[in-house]
């Protein structure tokens, strides 16, 4: 078996060892310091012979063994690292000092340091951090287990990250939807979300202002207060708990605030609070927590802490591949799929774009179709179109390195319709009423060619 053979500089650092405690298959030497007195630590026997390679030697180290030097005194790191790699020169060395730092020591193949006593510094660090995250999970179990009723409001058209809070909390209050509804005040309008409910078996409640007096308890996730207009109803300007990531507002009291606006969505909160709990993660939960800080953070791109990334890591391992990827990619209808075929017939990338006119179409085939479209070679742009209802509607992608999608949309859109989005997804919409008026109708052809000539407009046109 290989072993770790540890070398320890003076008796401070044997000992600080041997309190952590040695593996079986670690080798505990150390090398007395000057008029230290040479009481043994427990379980180390001296080098003999001091610091030198033959002593080194004398250990017999065999293929496959690892050194680890632990010392704060860089005169005594450096000629370790030396003497080792005279006596062993194909075996592993790892510094353990944190004063001692790497560029001052010698060269060497295969060399790496780290910081003991830091080291177990950052466990301490974050064992208080589930501390404190634990502290106000008692305190908001204490305040929400008399309740009978807890109403969870979310923001009106809810999005993936306050749905997964909604359903964490439940989680960690031993709630179901009977006495812990997921409410809004405005319905899930966009498809992707739609998706994420139906996958999850979630279900959201749209009440008006009034009917909040049936719940005797009310915890805003994700959202405070102002986003429900300038003058808020007076019962959610008073409500038991507050957990979001957006930056604090006023004008509103809560028994229970967590806001972390350095977060880059408020699941990572949640999780933390499920971590603490030491709590059982089901795959459904992990899987809706996972969406939720992908679609906030924009897959840990915008606005990730490493929190965000700390939690996802942690979710990753628990969560469900085949969940997730039926709320990212929900089923296609048949109709769809043909609207794609008769589009990708006649396809081409003309000056890297990609544009697919699917005619009358379910909204969701739409973003799913931009994802495809960008696969095509040549593509810099996926542009995918469709008409939902009366308007036209279209996604957008691009490969990254070009201009921002939400400004192209915006300028697509400027005077006609709504649009916006992120640096390479973004999404339009224009009344069909409004096309006409400006392209005389709204053929497929037409939409096709008055959106690629709006688009390479766009793209060509430099951020002002
Ligand atoms: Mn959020």
């Amino acid at each position: 078996m290989a072993r770790r053979i540890i070398l320890c500089d003076g008796a401070e650092s044997a000992r600080l060892w041997a309190q952590i405690g040695a593996g079986d298959d670690e080798d505990l030497t150390w090398i007395p310091r000057d008029k230290e007195s040479r009481a043994r630590p427990a379980g180390f026997h001296a080098l003999q012979g001091g610091l030198a390679p033959e002593s080194i030697a004398r250990l017999n180290p065999k293929l496959g063994d690892e050194f680890a030097v632990v010392s704060e005194d860089l005169p005594f790191a450096r000629n370790a690292v030396t003497v080792i790699s005279e006596a062993a020169p194909d075996a592993p060395v790892l510094v353990l000092s944190d004063k001692v730092d790497v560029e001052d020591l010698p060269d060497h193949p295969c060399l790496l340091r780290a910081g003991l006593r830091s080291l177990i510094r950052d466990d301490i660090d974050e064992e208080f951090s589930h501390l404190s995250n634990l502290q106000r999970l008692v305190a908001l179990r204490t305040l929400m287990e008399p309740r009978e009723k807890l109403g969870i409001l979310l923001q009106p058209d809810p999005d993936p990250d306050g749905i997964a809070c909604g359903y964490a909390l439940r989680a960690l209050l031993g709630r179901k939807s009977p006495t812990a509804p997921m409410i809004s005040f405005g319905e899930v309008k966009r498809p992707e979300n739609r998706a994420m409910i139906k996958a999850l078996g979630i279900e959201i409640r749209t009440v008006t202002p009034d009917e909040l007096d049936e719940f005797d308890g009310l915890a805003l996730l994700d959202v405070q207060p102002s986003v429900f207009g300038e003058n808020p109803p007076a019962r959610v300007r008073s409500v038991d708990l507050v957990i979001d990531h957006h930056p604090e507002r006023s004008g509103y009291d809560a028994v229970l605030k967590d806001i972390r606006p350095r977060y880059g969505a408020t699941s990572t909160i949640l999780t933390e609070y499920l971590r603490a709990a030491d709590l059982d993660i089901r795959p459904k939960l992990a899987t809706a927590l996972v969406y939720g800080i992908k679609s906030d953070t924009q897959l840990l791109g915008r606005e990730t802490s490493r929190h965000d990334i700390n939690a996802f890591a942690h979710l990753h391992g628990l969560h469900s591949p085949a969940l997730l990827r039926r709320i990212e990619r929900p089923a296609l209808p048949t109709d769809g799929l043909r609207a794609l075929g008769r589009a990708l017939s006649q396809t081409s990338v003309e000056a890297g774009i990609h544009l697919l006119v699917l005619g009358r179409v379910r909204e969701d085939v739409i973003p799913q179709v931009a994802d495809l479209g960008l696969q095509a070679e040549g593509a810099e742009w996926s542009i995918a179109a469709g008409t939902v209802g009366g308007d036209l509607v279209f996604s957008v992608r691009n490969v990254g390195y070009v201009r921002a999608a939400g400004d192209v949309v915006r300028a697509v859109v400027e005077g006609l319709g709504v649009g916006g989005g992120h640096r390479s997804m973004a999404k339009g919409i224009i009344p069909l009423k409004a096309f006409r008026k400006v392209y005389g109708g709204a053929t497929r052809k037409q939409i096709r060619d008055a959106l690629h000539d709006a688009f390479v407009k766009a793209i060509n046109t430099p951020a002002s």
